[in-house]
């Protein structure tokens, strides 16, 4: 029999379980969380809305309280971690889609800078709409960039960042790529939290993506008008 203390989140009603399952990402409660995206899933929840409404909500909320300092580096690393395992479940249904490869995008966290579960995200979203995704992951120096670049010759270059101090990065590999005469040979697309459009217009970006939503759309719509302006020299 269930211990008495323990709350049966199946019996919850869908807004009293996602309100939960903040509180528990917000604990780091990693088989919780899990528990939580099967059931709403179960209930027939769209993948996209419960990664919004029960995940990124959820961490939107940790994150206020850790700028305030009420949590710590540790416990933001439980809630992270509790987060992923979340989107792991729901990177499958995410991705399931039988439309052709639009295009191929390679994308990584600038150098100095570790997190990502944003870019993760983004990465889900594109697969889910039908791109090649080659993630570099984390702390990526100028070097991996290029070397990506020139291994897999994707459409799309994407970087994130989540700190003010790791987001001039982004400019460093475009001015690079810029000296080596590659950047025209690539859409350059930035995103993370402290971004905003002006900056990625200033790093010499073709866009600046405030969500993974967004990103999809950008990257889709520039993959369509490079196609049409290439259909159209020919
Ligand atoms: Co960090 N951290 N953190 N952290 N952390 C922030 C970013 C911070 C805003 C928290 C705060 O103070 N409120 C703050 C930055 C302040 C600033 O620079 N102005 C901060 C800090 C200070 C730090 C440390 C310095 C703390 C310390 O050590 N004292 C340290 C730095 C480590 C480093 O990178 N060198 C640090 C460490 C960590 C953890 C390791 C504990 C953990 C990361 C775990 C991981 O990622 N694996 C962590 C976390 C989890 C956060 C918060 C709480 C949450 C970030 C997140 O995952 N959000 C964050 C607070 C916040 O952002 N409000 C914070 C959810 C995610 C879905 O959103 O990443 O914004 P986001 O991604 C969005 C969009 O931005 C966009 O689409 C995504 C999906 O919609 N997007 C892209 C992102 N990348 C894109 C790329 C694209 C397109 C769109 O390419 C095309």
């Amino acid at each position: 029999m269930a211990d008495d203390d323990e709350l049966d989140l199946a019996a919850l009603s869908d807004e009293e379980l996602v309100e939960q399952m903040h509180a528990d990402l917000y604990d780091g409660m990693k088989e919780e969380i899990e528990e939580g995206v099967r059931i709403l899933l179960e209930r027939g929840w769209q993948p996209y809305r419960v990664l919004t409404e029960a995940l990124v909500e959820g961490m939107r909320i940790v994150g206020i309280d850790f700028r305030d300092g009420i949590l710590f580096v540790p416990e933001v690393l439980l809630s992270a971690n509790a987060m992923k395992a979340g989107m792991t479940i729901l990177r499958p249904r995410l991705a399931e889609t039988n439309a052709p490869k639009v295009g191929k995008i390679v994308i990584g966290t600038v150098k100095g800078d570790i997190h990502d579960i944003g870019k993760n995200l983004v990465g889900m979203m594109l697969e889910g709409a039908g791109f090649e995704v080659i993630d570099i992951g984390i702390n990526n120096p100028v070097e991996n960039y290029l070397a990506a670049l020139e291994e897999h010759k994707p459409d799309i270059l994407g970087m994130s960042a989540l700190l003010t101090t790791t987001m001039p990065y982004m400019k460093v590999v475009i001015d690079t790529m810029k000296e080596k005469g590659i950047r025209d040979d690539y859409l350059v697309l930035v995103g993370g939290a402290p971004l905003n459009e002006e900056f990625g217009m200033a790093v010499g970006a073709d866009g600046y993506c405030r969500d993974a939503a967004i990103a999809v759309e950008m990257a889709k719509d520039m993959m369509a008008r490079r196609h049409n302006v290439r259909a159209a020299a020919v």
